[in-house]
């Protein structure tokens, strides 16, 4: 396959910060959080005149992309559910966007899901070559930890420091995190495959960054620890319940209706291959049962994180 840049796209300019009005946008009192997000992102990225110009054009294609921003949404519902509102926090929810985005780039290459289509437009390298990719990827990898420990430092916090955020995130990231799912879900061989084993690769590939989207937003206000917990467990089970619903539309979905290719999972174990679509659709909905039931404690303010549960049961793209 080749890996040289077959589409050189147009760039939303660093200059001109979205307007965040984008089709794949989430709906309803979600999408004002996600708008705040679209528009600070490019302006957290070096221009794309400067060198390596290339790499600095990638890493905005990447993150300025119409995705629905569902994780830094995340941050900032649970930073403000305990109180937390400052444009600190708006940075760290977007050094999440940046992990993410870092993670569907190298997701996406030949050597992992060989993907061609991706929010509906070619995937980074398809369109900048895959040496590019690559770089881009540690570009927005490494410019989300400046951004947490930058951040952190300027949020006044007394239960935790900006040394445990950044290593908090290193967590969900690392081999025991995000890593060590994508490493399970390309290595295991697919009579290896057991429920277990599924919930192990889907809570760290996708899990692990909900929950770290979760916590960072609890952290930065301050949140008790008890609290912290809480809002852990709903996004693991909202999490584990995205990435069965990310399944199901693989299965389901048509490439304009999600932006990406579909059908990419036939060869893969998954949880639809597993149990079926309605036994799949049937997990996605126990387990968003159960990140429902855990907001209990927090009563009616947790009324936004809710509101996030019935956006992951619908969606469609
Ligand atoms: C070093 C960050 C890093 C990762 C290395 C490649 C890798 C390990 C992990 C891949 C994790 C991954 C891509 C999981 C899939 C998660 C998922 C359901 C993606 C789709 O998320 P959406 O629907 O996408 O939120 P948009 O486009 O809306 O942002």
């Amino acid at each position: 396959m080749s890996t040289t840049a077959r589409t050189r796209p147009s760039l939303p300019s660093s200059e001109s910060p979205s307007t965040g009005a984008h089709p794949r946008a989430l709906a309803g009192g979600l999408s004002s959080l996600a708008v705040r997000v679209d528009r600070r992102l490019p302006e957290l990225l070096p221009r794309s005149t400067e060198r390596p110009e290339a790499v600095h054009e990638a890493m905005a294609y990447a993150l300025t992309g119409p995705g629905k921003r569902v994780r830094p949404v995340l941050t900032l519902m649970v930073a403000e559910l305990f109180g937390e509102r400052s444009a600190p926090v708006l940075d760290l929810a977007c050094s999440i966007e940046m992990v993410h985005a870092c993670s569907l780039i190298l997701d996406d290459l030949p050597s992992m899901d060989d993907a061609s289509l991706r929010r509906g437009r070619p995937t980074v390298h398809r369109a900048y070559g895959e040496a590019v990719a690559l770089l881009a990827a540690l570009g927005l990898l490494n410019r989300a930890y400046a951004l947490v420990a930058e951040a952190a430092n300027r949020i006044s916090l007394s239960r935790y420091t900006a040394e445990d955020m950044v290593h908090h995130l290193a967590a969900a990231i690392g081999s025991d995190g995000l890593i060590g799912g994508q490493a399970l879900d390309l290595l295991a061989k697919p009579d290896e495959m057991s429920l277990d084993l599924l919930e192990y690769i889907h809570s760290h590939k996708t899990g692990a960054l909900f929950m770290a989207a979760a916590e960072m937003g609890a952290m930065a206000a301050d949140a008790r620890r008890r609290d912290l917990e809480v809002v852990s467990r709903f996004a693991k089970n909202l999490g584990l319940a995205f990435q069965i619903t990310d399944d199901l539309l693989d299965v389901l979905g048509t490439p304009e209706e999600t932006g990406k290719d579909t059908g990419k999972d036939a060869d893969k174990a998954t949880f639809v291959k597993l149990l079926g679509v309605p036994g799949a659709q049937a997990l996605a909905e126990e387990l968003l049962g159960f990140a429902l039931v855990s907001l209990d404690p927090l009563g009616k303010k947790a009324e936004p994180l809710r509101e996030l549960v019935r956006f992951v049961s619908r969606r469609s793209r």
